[in-house]
């Protein structure tokens, strides 16, 4: 038997909540701490605003196509098998874009990061977006994954890019602890694009084993045949909140209706008086 195959992977329980209305900064909180796995807020921002993001995405001077592997378009900066000077870097590039989407909008990421600041200040603890002497993190990403087939962002989980992020990351830290991954959704297609969750949390052997360990991407469907998981059925104006330590991906969508957009980022504890978020 290939050694990939020999590692099973361990069923790690889940913990869901799923609702309407707007999110709060105690559940926020659940879920940096990993009590809450995921949250899945429907109706958290308004319809206009997600169209109005959408059309800046579209239209954005600095909208590329990513070129490290993972199929899709973007507009912002992604740390994803990068040294700290070239992140940074093109963070700061890319900040004039990624404020471009928001344009005179009050949009529910700047808000949110602005009201869990407030929140974790009053608890002691600084929330603060990573940096370095070559610049500082942009507060998300905008991104229309294109992968073909059964997911258009295939399995991975979003903790071994960080774990393996190195030395020169003061964001590297946050591994040891939960991970979370925003996820806000602007445009959604009609059929498809949604996010599955396997009750799943691999270890650095588990990595190992699937040939994904600085990575954490792609996760087979061989390796997660026996896994149970469970979809989001997201729709615009969603936000969903997870702890991406567990194996995520965006199921494949049929037809060629509305594009899916995502503006995401990741946020977690640094030190036990320090919560850094980047993307
Ligand atoms: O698009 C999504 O729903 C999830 C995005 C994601 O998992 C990522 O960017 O790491
Ligand atoms: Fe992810």
């Amino acid at each position: 038997m290939p050694s990939q195959m020999s590692q099973v992977p361990a069923i790690s329980p889940v913990s869901i909540r799923e609702r309407i209305g707007s999110i709060n900064t105690a559940e926020i909180i659940s879920v940096l701490k990993g009590e809450l796995t995921a949250l899945h807020i429907k109706q958290a921002f308004s319809t206009e605003v997600a169209e109005k993001i959408t059309t800046n995405f579209v239209g954005s001077a600095g909208l590329k196509e990513r070129n490290d592997g993972v199929p899709g378009q973007y507009v912002g900066a992604s740390h994803y098998r990068k040294d700290a000077a070239s992140y940074f870097a093109d963070a700061e590039k890319a900040r004039p874009h990624v404020e471009a989407l928001f344009e005179n909008l009050v949009d529910p990421v700047r808000a949110i990061f602005g009201a869990l600041k407030r929140e974790l200040h009053n608890k002691g603890i600084e929330l603060r977006l990573a940096r370095s002497e070559h610049g500082r993190a942009n507060v998300c990403r905008a991104l229309s994954w294109s992968g073909t087939g059964t997911f258009s962002l295939a399995p991975h989980d979003d903790v071994a890019q960080v774990l393996c992020a190195g030395n020169d990351y003061e964001l590297s830290a946050v591994a040891h602890n939960t991970v979370a991954a925003f996820n806000f959704y602007p445009s959604i297609p009609e059929e498809g694009g949604n996010l599955r969750l396997w009750s799943h949390k691999p270890t650095v052997i588990d990595r190992k084993s699937q040939g994904v360990e600085t990575t954490g991407y792609p996760y087979s469907a061989a390796y997660l045949e026996d896994v149970p998981c469970r979809d989001f059925q997201l729709k615009a104006g969603d936000i969903a909140l997870i702890d991406g330590g567990f194996v995520h991906g965006v199921t494949g969508r049929s037809g060629d209706g509305k594009r899916r957009l995502v503006l995401n980022c990741f946020f977690g504890f640094a030190r036990p008086d320090l919560v850094l978020w980047w993307t």
